[in-house]
């Protein structure tokens, strides 16, 4: 989008027709996104909390309170004893320097970040498979251009609104479109072909059609034996997946199974692209190994306009998880267990490698650790009260620490918690870089100040890494810590040493890897990087980037594809007499994850006022509850209240409920803790409960008034 500042000082936002990914469109999102960069909506001062309130103070204050809370946990029961939680909203400069804090100046493992909660399944299962893990690893301009896409758990209608046309054009183009989901989605409307599985059984899915892809004869042999390794292993696990055994798992009928199959291997080129709903789940990794299969078994991966992408969600999803906010990881996609990456990052800082702590717990795990061996919090860029599973328990681990810092532009149902609120500037009011799910490392430009009484993240950390006695290396101005950065990925995997501010502004964008031409200076040494490459260079040696990877080999030891041997589980909740029906959880358009920052937008509160349960008319029969009638929804964890919505587009035997509230609404106070034991991804896509109506049996005796 472009941002124009009016007269009077009001944002406007028009289109960007220029740019390949959305070429100008947007979502209601975007397009009242000025409406947050507004003093009413948003924190204008620093809060401290006394005597049990919290009330304004000076930024000195605040930080000092900060940098007090976290010395003396520091002090008391040792590094460790301090969480550092990160999002993936965070730009790149911001990630970066948040890993930083946490493992130079706090000395902790103790880091994790929301994008646990999103991508992690599919991450794991492409480093697995693939060496490397990048959402896309084509441009999404590709999609079209390919014969089928297979999407698996994705509302793009809803949650990518201006992606969508690359699907229709892939139909106007002849190719065809698969969707996977237990609801009849907006997305799953748009296609040719609406498998609709019962939640969490994706994986026993992904079998039945490759059993077939077998037994039909459609494998690509020469693909397999000069791309791939695994292959045995994973057709013998695939074989014991039989059609008639996956159709009673899933509910999906054979001939649906076989129509699937035809579809996909009909053409010359196809791709399979998953999100959350196949991913969060405690058995995501396997799941997406399973797809990722599908693909190598009929030579669908690393080739033109075909391949296995996953579409990450928040505004900086991918970079957010490249950077070093992830609890195993170093900057540019490194592994903070391997000596080479900590020698090369350790110099980059000019720290010891043997200072840097290893690896910590993630996400949920950090959060369930809160007030016992963590004790104080700094939470930047994520509202886990709302956002987290096991929401309520989540919340009093918070309410039980010694010591809690948020830095946010509002006052969330995370921040209300805190013991100190920095009030940060946002999107417009500050430069720096993101990466698309792509892999398209861009510049979003400031167009406007912040108010006053703002200061920005990477003040926030320079400013408490000086009050923890560490003067230099956190910079204030985003281009040096990019530049920082670029350094401290150059010959990791995602290596961004060849790109630049100056790169960015004028290219659309650059996808990684992008190396510094040989002998540039960010390619090797510390000190500080005062050239541009692009001026530096000859044109001929600048990196032009890499849009499209894996077409020569794949970034494994041996450049070969690795087959999973994988085979279906159950969920880690079943179904059973006490909680007979499944829950699933989800978006809407309007509204935005934790909804921090959408339900401050009346348009979208408008458009999406509030929570509900989605449910099928069938079921609401046997329930006795009427469309707009309060339902209770309980489950091991809780109980949560809102309006049935009844609808034939859900399976009877299952419910769903958008996540973007808190309160008695909350759908996360219902969902299962349960993780995928490779991404630690907990499972928000599945959970059993029991629905009661909230006035009892109705009187006319309609329906049970509980299932
Ligand atoms: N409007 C809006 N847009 C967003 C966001 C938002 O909050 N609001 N969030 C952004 C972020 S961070 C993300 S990660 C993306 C997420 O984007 P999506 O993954 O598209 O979003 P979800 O609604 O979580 O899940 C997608 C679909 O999975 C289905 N599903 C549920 N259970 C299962 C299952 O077991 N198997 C399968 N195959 N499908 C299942 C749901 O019915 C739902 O339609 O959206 C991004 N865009
Ligand atoms: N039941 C269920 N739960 C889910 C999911 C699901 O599908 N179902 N999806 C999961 C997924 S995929 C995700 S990504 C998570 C997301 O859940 P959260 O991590 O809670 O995401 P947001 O609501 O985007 O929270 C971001 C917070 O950062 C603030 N913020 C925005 N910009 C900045 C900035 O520049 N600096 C700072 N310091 N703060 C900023 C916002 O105001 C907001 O309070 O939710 C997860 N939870
Ligand atoms: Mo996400």
């Amino acid at each position: 989008m472009n941002l124009t500042l009016l007269p009077g000082g009001a944002v406007e936002v028009t289109e960007r027709a220029d740019f390949p990914v959305n070429r100008g469109a947007l979502c209601g999102k975007g397009r009242t996104a000025p409406a947050l960069l507004s003093p009413e909506v948003r924190l204008t001062s620093p809060l401290v909390r006394s005597q049990g309130v919290l009330r304004p103070a000076g930024w000195d204050e605040a930080l000092d309170r900060v940098a007090e809370g976290l010395s003396r946990t520091r002090a008391e029961h040792g590094p460790d004893a301090l969480g550092v939680f990160g999002g993936g909203g965070l730009t790149n400069e911001k990630a970066y320097a948040l890993g930083k804090f946490a493992r130079v100046v706090l000395g902790t493992s103790q880091i994790d970040y929301n994008g646990r909660f999103c991508m992690s399944s599919a991450a794991a299962a492409s480093v697995r498979a693939f060496g490397l893990d990048r959402g896309l690893p084509f441009p999404l301009e590709d999609v079209p251009r390919t014969g089928c896409v297979i999407l698996v758990g994705s509302n793009l209608a809803e949650t990518m609104p201006p992606a969508l046309r690359h699907l229709t054009e892939l139909r106007e183009n002849g190719g065809t479109l698969i969707v996977v989901d237990p609801r009849r989605t907006r997305t799953a409307e748009q296609a040719d072909l609406h498998l609709a599985p019962r939640p969490g059984t994706d994986l026993a899915l992904a079998l039945g059609l490759l059993h077939l892809v077998v037994a039909e004869g459609r494998t690509d042999e020469a693909y397999i034996r000069e791309r791939t390794s695994g292959w045995e292993e994973a057709r013998a696990a695939a074989m014991a997946h039989w059609p008639e055994y996956v159709e009673r798992i899933t509910g999906v009928p054979v001939p649906r199974l076989r129509e699937a199959v035809r579809l996909f291997c009909a053409p010359k080129s196809a791709m399979v692209l998953t999100a959350r709903g196949p991913e969060q789940q405690s058995k995501g990794t396997d799941t997406v190994g399973a797809w990722i299969d599908l693909c190598l078994a009929t030579g669908r991966a690393g080739r033109p306009y075909s391949g296995y992408g996953c579409l990450t969600g928040q505004g900086n999803g991918q970079g957010g998880r490249e950077h070093g906010q992830k609890a195993d990881q170093l900057p540019g996609y490194r592994k903070l267990t391997d000596p080479a990456a900590r020698r090369h990052v350790a110099e980059v800082w000019g720290v010891d490698p043997d200072t840097l702590p290893g690896p910590g717990r993630s996400a949920y795990e950090l959060l369930d650790a809160l007030g016992t061996d963590i004790r104080a919090l700094l939470l930047m860029g994520s509202n886990p009260v709302v956002s987290a599973p096991r929401a309520a328990h989540v919340e009093e681990r918070l309410r039980s620490l010694d010591f809690l810092a948020v830095a946010d532009v509002v006052l969330s149902e995370t921040a209300r918690l805190a013991d100190v609120v920095l009030p940060v500037a946002q999107w417009a009011e500050e430069t720096g870089t993101t990466t698309s799910l792509e892999g398209r490392v861009l510049l979003r430009r400031r167009a406007l100040s912040p108010p006053a009484g703002i200061r920005s993240d990477l003040e926030v950390l320079h400013e408490l890494a000086a009050r923890l006695g560490v003067e230099k290396g956190f910079p204030v101005e985003p281009q040096e810590v990019f530049d920082e950065l670029r350094r401290a990925t150059a010959g990791g995997p995602a290596d961004y040493s060849g790109i630049t501010y100056r790169r960015l502004a004028e290219e659309n964008g650059v996808f990684w890897p992008c190396p510094a031409p040989p002998g540039s200076r960010a390619g090797v040494s510390p000190g500080v990087l005062t050239d541009d490459p692009v001026q530096e260079e000859s044109p001929s040696a600048v990196h032009p980037g890499t849009p499209r990877l894996f077409l020569d080999r794949f970034a494994t030891g041996d450049g070969r594809a690795r087959f999973a041997a994988v085979s279906y589980r159950d969920s880690a909740e079943e179904p059973d007499e006490t909680y007979p029906v499944l829950l699933t959880t989800g978006r809407v358009v309007a509204q935005y994850q934790s909804g921090a920052q959408t339900r401050r937008v009346d348009e979208l509160n408008a458009a999406a006022p509030g929570p509900y349960v989605e449910m099928h008319p069938r079921l609401a029969e046997r329930l006795g509850a009427a469309d707009g009638e309060p339902v209770a929804v309980v489950s091991r964890r809780g109980r949560a209240v809102a309006p049935a919505r009844i609808s034939p587009a859900i399976r009877p035997d299952t419910v769903f409920m958008p996540f973007h509230w808190p309160g008695e609404g909350r759908a996360n106070t219902l969902t299962n803790p349960a993780l995928d034991p490779t991404s630690r991804m907990p499972e928000f896509k599945v959970c059993a409960v029991r629905l009661e109506r909230v006035g009892g049996a109705p009187e006319d005796g309609s329906g049970a008034g509980r299932v």
